[in-house]
């Protein structure tokens, strides 16, 4: 079931409603803009499947989305991710890599769900998801500090988090879910104290930054993905936030102290290496902020995806 070599469904949201800042539904536009599926047509091969639409889901945000259970907008994040959802369904299911392009992290919710449901349902195996971020998006609604469900995907997906209400996240099913022992963190360093508590309760494989410094990129690699095995289809969530600001300035949550753009690139072509990759995310570049950096981390996003495609593979 694993996706035929070079088909590749593409998934382009234009979403911000997880976070607070403007902009960050503008990148995809940017990164197409920039050549992107040039870039997978032309230089990588791919045969792309994709709708030509930036999606915006404006016909699914309700008029009123009041606060609930701490959540900021909680029915318009549900909805759309409900929708993502089976949109990548859809193309893993058809045998397509799918690549998503966000769009802030709380998409997640949607793309994971609708690669986890496709892979059980062919498969009968659970998925690995490999997620490369400065944060760990792991709170709960009552943990989270903010509010924004942008930090909050990860508890939705392994079932952390549960709602009866289908309009506010109930719609998520156990087919959809994935397992904490087959998630795997790498570039963490700005946790909050409910989400360190909850990746120490849940025994979560997570790889630091002070990680990183200690043993080096290909080491941490060879853990990561060693502990995923070598038969489980990867899903990889990459936050461009994992990155420096100093390569990728123009994210809403920048935090100093991260990945130089080759330590992005290597865990890409780690990922593209292990021939396992169902699925890509690329999320949380906004080109409104820090805009003098902005097409540089436009770049670096396409150089992160064309790495995880298998480009600079020899
Ligand atoms: N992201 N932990 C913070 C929060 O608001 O929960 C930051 C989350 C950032 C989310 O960058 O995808
Ligand atoms: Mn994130
Ligand atoms: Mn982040
Ligand atoms: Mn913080």
């Amino acid at each position: 079931f694993l996706p035929s070599r070079n088909e590749l469904g593409l998934v382009a949201v234009g979403f911000s409603g997880g976070q607070t800042k403007a902009g960050v539904d503008a990148a995809p536009t940017a990164l197409l803009e920039a050549g992107l599926i040039h870039q997978l047509q032309n230089d990588l091969n791919y045969n792309v499947t994709f709708d030509g639409q930036v999606h915006t889901y404006a016909d699914l945000i309700p008029a009123s989305d009041p606060p609930h259970r701490n959540m900021l907008r909680p029915k318009s994040v549900s909805a759309v991710t409900r929708a993502v959802s089976s949109q990548v369904y859809t193309h893993a299911a058809a045998g397509r890599l799918v690549l998503t392009l966000g769009g802030d992290h709380s998409i997640a919710i949607g793309t994971i769900s609708g690669t986890a449901r496709a892979v059980r349902e062919r498969l009968g195996q659970e998925i690995a998801v490999v997620w490369v971020d400065a944060h760990a998006d792991i709170n709960t609604p009552e943990t989270s500090e903010s509010g924004n469900i942008h930090g909050m995907p990860v508890s939705f997906l392994t079932g952390m988090t549960r709602s009866e209400d289908e309009e506010r996240f109930g719609w998520l099913g156990e087919e959809h879910l994935i397992s904490a022992r087959k998630l795997v963190y790498i570039a963490l360093r700005d946790i909050d104290r409910g989400e360190k508590e909850i990746l120490r309760r849940e025994g979560i494989k997570a790889f630091s930054m002070h990680d990183i410094d200690r043993h080096g990129i290909g080491k941490i690699m060879d853990m990561a993905l060693g502990w995923i095995g070598s038969d489980t289809p990867i899903h990889l969530s990459f936050d461009v936030d994992a990155l420096d600001p100093m390569w990728a300035p123009s994210t809403g949550t920048p935090v100093r102290g991260g990945l130089t753009l080759r330590e992005g690139d290597f865990i890409a072509e780690c990922v593209a290496e292990t021939g396992n990759l169902i699925a890509l995310d690329l999320v949380e570049v906004n080109p409104s902020l820090e805009v003098t950096g902005a097409q540089e981390t436009v770049r670096a996003g396409c150089s992160i995806i064309r790495c995880a495609l298998g480009d600079t593979l020899l």
